[in-house]
Parts: C-alpha cells; structure tokens; sequence
C-alpha cells in the first residue's frame, strides 16, 4: 500500500516505518495514526519480518509530537477520541510480536517522546532533543506519556518534565533512562541496524517470550512476574528453537533459528 505521511520499507527482515512529513518535523496528524496503524497490521501479518524500526524522514525530526495545527479546533470529545486513537496505536507497537526499536534522530517531543518510549528501547542521536512540552500549550501529554514516563524514570523526574515542558538532550535522556544508547548522529543508523540485524537472527519464540514476560511482569509483584516467566519458559521448551540453541551449542555450530509464533 502506498503511504502519504510514512515510508514503510523492508531490509531483509528488518521492516523499516518513517515519519514522512519533514517540512512539519514528522507531527502526528489523524493520517499519520492511520497509516502507521495500517503498516503495523501488515508487520504483524508477515511472517518474514522479525524486527521493526521507528524512526523520522529529514535531518531534523523523530517527531515533534502531535499536529499542533490540526489539534487546536478539536473539540473536548475530539481531543479524548484523538488521545484514545493514539493511546491505542503505543499499544499495538507496545503489544508487537517482534522487537521495535526507535531509532531517534532528532526532535522526539510530546507524541515523538510518547511514540519512543513504546518501542522496546531507543538509540538516540547526539543531536536528539527529548520532552513533553504540553504544557506550554495548555495541554498535557495524550499518548500515555504521563504514565510511560513515570514508570519508565520514577514519579517525580516525570513530573518535572511534563510540569516544565524541559527539552533535554539525548544524553540527559540517557542519563534518567528514557534512552538506552547515544551514537554521534552520522552512525545511528549503521548502529540501529548492527543491531536489529543482530535481533533478527536470534529466535522469535524467545525473543517474543523476553518482550511479553518483561512487559507483563513490571506492574506485578515479584513471585507473579516469577510466575510468568515459568508459563513463558516452558513455551519456549515448546519451540525448535530450544532444540536448535541447545543442539548448536553442543555440537560447537552457530544455531539457526527457524521457530514459529503460531
Ligand atoms: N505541529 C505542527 N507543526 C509543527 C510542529 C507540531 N508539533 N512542530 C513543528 N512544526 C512546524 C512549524 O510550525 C514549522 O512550520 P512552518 O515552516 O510552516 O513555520 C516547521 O514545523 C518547522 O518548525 P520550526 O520552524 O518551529 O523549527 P525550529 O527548529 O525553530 O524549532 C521545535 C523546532 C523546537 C521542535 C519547534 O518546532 C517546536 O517547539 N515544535 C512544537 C513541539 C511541541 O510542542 N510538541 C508537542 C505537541 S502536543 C503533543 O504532542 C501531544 C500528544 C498527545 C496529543 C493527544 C491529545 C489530543
């Protein structure tokens, strides 16, 4: 299908999603939402993918958050629709069977910052800039930036952020844990791809069994998140993969892993 807002393009086993509206720094329109929800669908209904990668077409953006131009007529059901929409689509990036990785190389502002932190872990590049800048709108986060980023680096960092609007750099992101590592700008991209690369030829079966188990067990108790990880382990003994892994290792040879989802 071709895109207006997005650029969905595939590397191997890597399938590629980029914010595609560089003269408005990549904001998020009602389209952008649409469209990304489209190209999600179509990761999910691919076997042959096994990573996927988030990141901003131009020099400047990840995403400067949501269309300001558009979103300043909504209504306040509109503006709770549009929050709903976009709340749903960090879920199905959050919710994906494979690994995302946001590959951050510029702004990354309200719904960017909000759109980063579903993925499973960010790179960043030196010259990105993180925030919730609602504020200075008269608004506040709506993609559950308020809740994945008090989660993600503790109460009270979140709310200084969302109440100062701050911009911070990639390295102060790095620094509170939104980000996991900084490249100098001209290498994220070989960087985010070593990467996925490296992701895509280890097993879907555990890969999917690390991404649901750590995503799941977080708002558990300990002994219930210990729980899960047994239910995710035993499937994981379920898949050739297991076999293969082991086998490989034994036999001294690099393991191939060709295991299912379904
Ligand atoms: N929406 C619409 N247009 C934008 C946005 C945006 N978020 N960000 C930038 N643009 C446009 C500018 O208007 C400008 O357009 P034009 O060339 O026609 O004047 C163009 O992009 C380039 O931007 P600047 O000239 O401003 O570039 P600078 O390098 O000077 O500044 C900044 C870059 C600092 C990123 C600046 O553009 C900026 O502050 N942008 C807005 C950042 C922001 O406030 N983001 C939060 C938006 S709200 C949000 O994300 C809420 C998410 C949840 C909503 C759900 C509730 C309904």
């Amino acid at each position: 299908m071709a895109y207006e807002t997005i650029i969905y393009e595939m590397d191997n086993t890597i399938a590629i999603i980029k914010f595609n509206r560089p003269k408005v720094l990549n904001a998020i329109n009602k389209k952008v939402i649409a469209e990304t929800r489209n190209a999600l669908e179509a990761v999910i209904n691919d076997k042959s993918i096994r990573v996927l990668i988030l990141t901003g077409e131009g020099e400047k953006a990840f995403i400067a958050g949501a269309d300001i131009a558009e979103m300043k007529d909504y209504t306040p059901l509109e503006g709770k629709f549009f929050s709903r929409q976009g709340q749903e689509l960090l879920f199905l990036i959050e919710t994906l069977p494979v690994p995302v990785i946001a590959s951050v190389n510029g702004f990354a502002l309200g719904g960017g910052t909000e759109i980063s932190m579903a993925c499973d872990f960010i790179y960043a590049a030196d010259s990105a800039m993180f925030g919730q800048p609602e504020i200075n709108l008269g608004i506040i986060p709506g993609f559950g930036g308020t809740q994945r980023l008090s989660r993600l680096v503790g109460k009270s960092m979140a709310k200084e952020l969302c109440m100062t609007g701050a911009m911070i750099s990639a390295n102060e992101a790095k620094d509170i844990g939104i980000v996991n590592k900084v490249f100098p700008k001209a290498s994220l991209w070989d960087e985010t791809m070593k990467t996925a690369r490296l992701l895509a030829a280890k097993g879907k079966v555990s890969l999917r069994a690390v991404k649901e188990t750590i995503d799941r067990g977080y708002d558990q108790d300990l002994r219930t998140g210990c729980y899960l990880e047994s239910d995710a382990f035993g499937i994981c003994m379920a898949s050739p993969d297991a076999r293969e892994g082991m086998g490989a290792f034994l036999e001294k040879r690099k393991a191939e892993f060709k295991g299912e989802l379904l």
